[in-house]
């Protein structure tokens, strides 16, 4: 019996974030090490963001996580990766000084949601599992910065370790074994390039494409195409696009970003059985993305899919009429878009 008990409680924002440069490859599958680097802009929460609130109390005897509103288990090995370490690095500091509580021994209440639907065709998980760490790494008050939180961000999901920054983000892939350097970095501050925009077109909502994780494994396991792409296209590719970020050289930014997207659907091809993400109304935009272009003699526009067959569309702000009135054919196939546009990292929520 306890007359007072303190519920200890945190909240953070993470934003959604699209590769420029893809991450599609693992060289160790259970802690998420890719097969290279890869670099992405960081979408406004504004539009698209995942909240998430923890508490703890010493009267709560287990994990618990709610998304969307929804009781999920725990239990997934890489929910489970992200707690244990965010655990340990809790004992660490209980260790140096006695007198703090001991939240590492208690109970965590996860609850989670997007502001976006699932029906906007968006992947979530990048949101997802950078707003669970980083809640976590503030309600146990954890001294490491950024770079070292997004290396537990990373085991739940790769491409979540970007979303711990705003604006220009790189993930280093790193050499060693255990993942210690495989971490993100901040290639430049949302301020350095402001009037980044993005266009999702949004070409369905349904999940019947090949999961990421198992697609990476495909390719990594059959395809000979991606062994020229990881080691002669991607490491030279990601010098280039940095430089092209800190340059603000839309032109070469947004070529090399199409020739990312197309590099990497050209290794899901070669995979086997072949990977197939994109659909004719993908195809379509990208032609039509490709005649704006030549028709204004440079690149105002720059097109990338992930794994489905969405398009965001990256253009700077002062081009977006040109964009979005190209030709009345973009619309067609496409569900609705979404326009958003270069934002911040993590944020405190009161
Ligand atoms: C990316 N994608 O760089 C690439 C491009 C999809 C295509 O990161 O297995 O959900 O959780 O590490 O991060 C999607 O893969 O995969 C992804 P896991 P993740 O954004």
């Amino acid at each position: 019996y306890m007359d007072t008990m303190t519920v200890y409680t945190a909240s953070t924002t993470a934003p959604v974030n699209i590769a420029t440069l893809k991450y599609w490859g693992k060289r160790d599958k259970s802690l998420n090490l890719p097969t290279n680097s890869s670099i992405s802009v960081t979408l406004s929460q504004n539009d698209l963001r995942t909240l998430t609130s923890v508490a703890t109390s010493e009267s709560f005897t287990e994990d618990k996580l709610w998304l969307n509103g929804k009781q999920e288990s725990i239990n997934s090995p890489r929910t489970k990766a992200c707690l244990d370490d965010l655990k340990k690095l809790r004992v660490e500091l209980e260790e140096k000084d006695s007198s703090l509580p001991k939240l590492s021994q208690w109970g965590l209440h996860i609850v989670s949601e997007n502001n976006f639907p699932t029906a906007a065709g968006l992947a979530s998980s990048a949101a997802g599992f950078a707003a669970l760490v980083v809640a976590i790494s503030k309600l146990y008050k954890l001294p490491q910065d950024m770079s070292e939180i997004s290396k537990i961000a990373r085991k739940g999901s790769g491409s979540a370790c970007r979303s711990l920054f705003g604006g220009y983000v790189a993930w280093d892939m790193g050499v060693k074994d255990n993942g210690e350097d495989s971490k993100a970095i901040e290639v430049a501050p949302i301020n350095h390039w402001p009037n980044m925009k993005a266009a999702i077109l949004v070409v369905s909502d349904d999940k019947k494409d090949t999961p990421s994780t198992s697609g990476m494994q495909t390719t990594v396991a059959t395809s000979d195409l991606f062994q020229w792409r990881i080691k002669e296209v991607v490491p030279k590719r990601y010098e280039e696009m940095k430089q092209s970020i800190l340059d603000k050289d839309f032109a070469k930014f947004g070529d090399l970003t199409m020739k990312d997207s197309n590099s990497f659907h050209s290794v899901c091809l070669d995979s086997s059985p072949p990977i197939f993400y994109l659909n004719d109304t993908s195809k379509k935009i990208i032609k039509l993305i490709h005649a704006l272009n030549e028709q204004e003699g440079k690149i105002i526009a720059a097109y990338t899919f992930d794994a489905g067959p969405n398009a965001v569309v990256y253009y700077e702000e002062e081009n977006e009429s040109k964009v979005l009135v190209t030709d009345p054919e973009i619309y067609k196939g496409v569900s609705r878009i979404i326009l958003t546009k270069v934002g911040d990292g993590p944020q405190d929520t009161e």
